[in-house]
């Protein structure tokens, strides 16, 4: 298949950067040095690790955003912020198995690509899931409070099959109903539009292509705003890898003629293959009181050349006009890992990461699970202070819900530690650390029975094939897991009781990469989760494993 050509930018970019928060020191004619308010800059990427598929929406001075959640339970995680760049968790869309069923779900299926929206006091939160053996499509929850409870959904297939990444847009007294659906080809789907009923979803017009695309494989993600007058359906193309991109159509009528911008694309660093940031696209935007526009998008940071394993984060850029009306976001469609903030008053947000001592009734907000949990695999109330992890037959191999519980890899350095107190009586029992891309392909630190005795095993999962890459033996008693991650590497390590760690072995991040894994598997659109878990390998296990603590220390 071959990639669409790279189509430079020609705009012009009207605006400065200094305009929108400048400051900079300078010497008077007197001599004296005025400094200015040091000018503010905030780091890329806003969300690190897997946060792709990015949707933002604005209530007065807060601003909400959700991302798309694959085969992980809660699905559709949504965070808070008031200043765009810091922002915290206030819980997941989807957390109920009403609202998100995810049994038999492929890795990588699941929920895709939502859109955030609120209009009349409510918050819409549309979406599309995949890969159900059950039922999939688009649907929507609504809510009034963004913290939930949001309803029961309601799906929007009307029969039709296919289609992916709905979004909405109220304005004019109407809903309009934005998604993909069929083209020509499988690669390019076209931009159907319709009017629905918000309340029931029901469709007020049949689905009518709005867009096909400037040409580029992939026209997805679309939403379509109005703004300044028209109607601007901005869209992402190119594939969500290398040649990705962003587009831009405006229209004086909501379904159309679009008419595409000249310079497009306005978002993408396919012509930028040296740059830190790559596979730029996907975009969503918001508008500020102040008159500025800012797009969030997915990016991801590969390493060691073109291999990147957190997967394909949230960024965040302004959006500048030009004179006749047409966006381009960041610098003419580059982005940087540093870039002038919005002049907004600066939130900061709780830091990442840090030590759980499973003292709290409940998992924090950036615990989730791989599929809908099995509610008798975990406690955090049978051994107060523990997390307790019942292995049941299902193992980190099977499309099942095995009892394990992650969080994502959001550093390429970072240190991660789990203390485990779990004495294994039977062959098959397992615990321990994962760092888990799919069920095809992960790293597993696990404490298990030999028949010498209890022992610690490194095992690497390399599409669909395990490999023991270390292990040692383990006195009685409870020990430490540790993982060691940095750009290119993950070195696993055991300390029992108080002694020293003892190596295991290094394992490649590059193998857990989305390249990687998307040479072998059919899709991979997710980034790396490293978490505890426990096994029974086929039966459920007879002793549960109770983790002490866990810490997630980026470095
Ligand atoms: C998302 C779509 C995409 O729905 O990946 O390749 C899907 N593009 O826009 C999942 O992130």
């Amino acid at each position: 298949m071959t990639m669409p050509r790279a189509n430079p930018s020609t705009l012009a970019v009207a605006t400065a950067i200094a305009v929108l928060c400048g400051g900079w020191g300078f010497v008077t004619d007197a001599g004296r040095t005025t400094t200015a308010a040091p000018e503010r800059t905030f780091a890329n990427p806003i969300l690190p690790g897997m946060y792709p598929d990015p949707s933002i929406c604005r209530v007065g001075a807060d601003f909400y955003l959700v991302n798309s959640s694959f085969e992980f339970f809660p699905g559709v995680p949504i965070f808070h912020s008031r200043d765009l760049v810091h922002w915290t968790q206030i819980g997941h869309v989807l957390t109920r198995e009403s609202q998100l069923n995810l049994a038999g779900v492929y890795s990588s299926g699941g929920i895709y690509a939502p859109a955030l929206r609120h209009h009349a006091g409510r918050f819409y939160m549309i979406t599309t899931l995949v890969g159900s053996p059950k039922r999939n499509g688009n649907f929507y929850v609504t809510a009034t409070d963004p913290r939930g409870p949001w309803s029961d959904p309601i799906w929007l297939d009307h029969g039709e099959h296919g289609g992916f990444d709905p979004s909405l847009l109220f304005a004019d007294g109407e809903t309009y109903y934005l998604r993909d659906g069929k083209g020509a080809t499988q690669d390019h789907p076209l931009i159907f539009q319709a009017r629905i009923d918000p309340t029931t979803g029901a469709l007020r017009d049949p689905m009518k292509v709005v867009w096909e695309g400037t040409g580029g494989i992939w026209p997805e993600g679309a939403h379509i705003y109005k703004m300044k007058g028209r109607y601007y359906l901005f869209a992402a193309e190119g594939g969500t890898e290398y040649g990705h991109a962003e587009v831009v159509a405006r229209a004086a009528s909501p379904f159309g003629p679009f008419e595409p911008f000249p310079g497009n694309p306005i978002l993408t660093h396919r012509n930028r293959p040296e740059h830190a940031i790559q596979a730029t696209g996907h975009a969503d935007l918001v508008e500020l009181d102040d008159g500025t526009t800012w797009a969030v998008f997915l990016g991801t940071r590969p390493q060691g050349g073109r291999f990147n394993h957190l997967g394909r984060e949230t960024f965040l850029a302004p959006v500048r006009f030009s004179a006749d009306g047409w966006p381009t976001i960041g610098d003419g469609g580059r982005v940087e890992l540093r870039m002038p903030a919005p002049a907004l008053p600066a939130q900061p947000a709780p830091p990442i990461g840090g030590r759980d001592d499973f003292d709290r009734a409940a998992l924090g907000l950036e615990w989730i699970f791989v599929r809908n949990p099995n509610a008798g695999d975990l406690s955090l109330a049978a051994r107060p202070g523990y997390l307790r992890l019942t292995g049941s037959a299902a193992t980190l191999d099977d499309v099942a819900s095995p009892a394990l519980v992650v969080r994502r890899q959001q550093h390429f350095h970072a240190r991660v530690r789990a203390a485990l107190d779990f004495a294994p009586r039977e062959t098959g029992e397992e615990a321990g650390l994962t760092v888990r891309a799919r069920e095809s392909f992960h790293y597993d630190l696990a404490v298990r029975r030999a028949a010498t005795g209890r022992e610690a095993v490194l095992t690497s999962r390399i599409a669909g094939a395990s490999t023991v890459v270390g292990r040692a033996p383990l006195p009685d008693g409870p020990v430490t897991l540790e993982i060691a991650a940095d750009e290119s590497s993950y070195t696993f390590a055991v300390a029992s009781g108080n002694g020293a760690a003892q190596k295991l072995g290094a394992l490649p991040t590059r193998t857990l990469s989305a390249e990687q894994i998307g040479s072998r598997e059919r899709h991979h659109f997710t980034g790396v989760v490293i978490g505890l878990y426990a096994t029974g390998h086929g039966k459920r296990s007879t002793v549960p494993a109770d983790f002490d603590w866990f810490e997630y220390a980026p470095n």
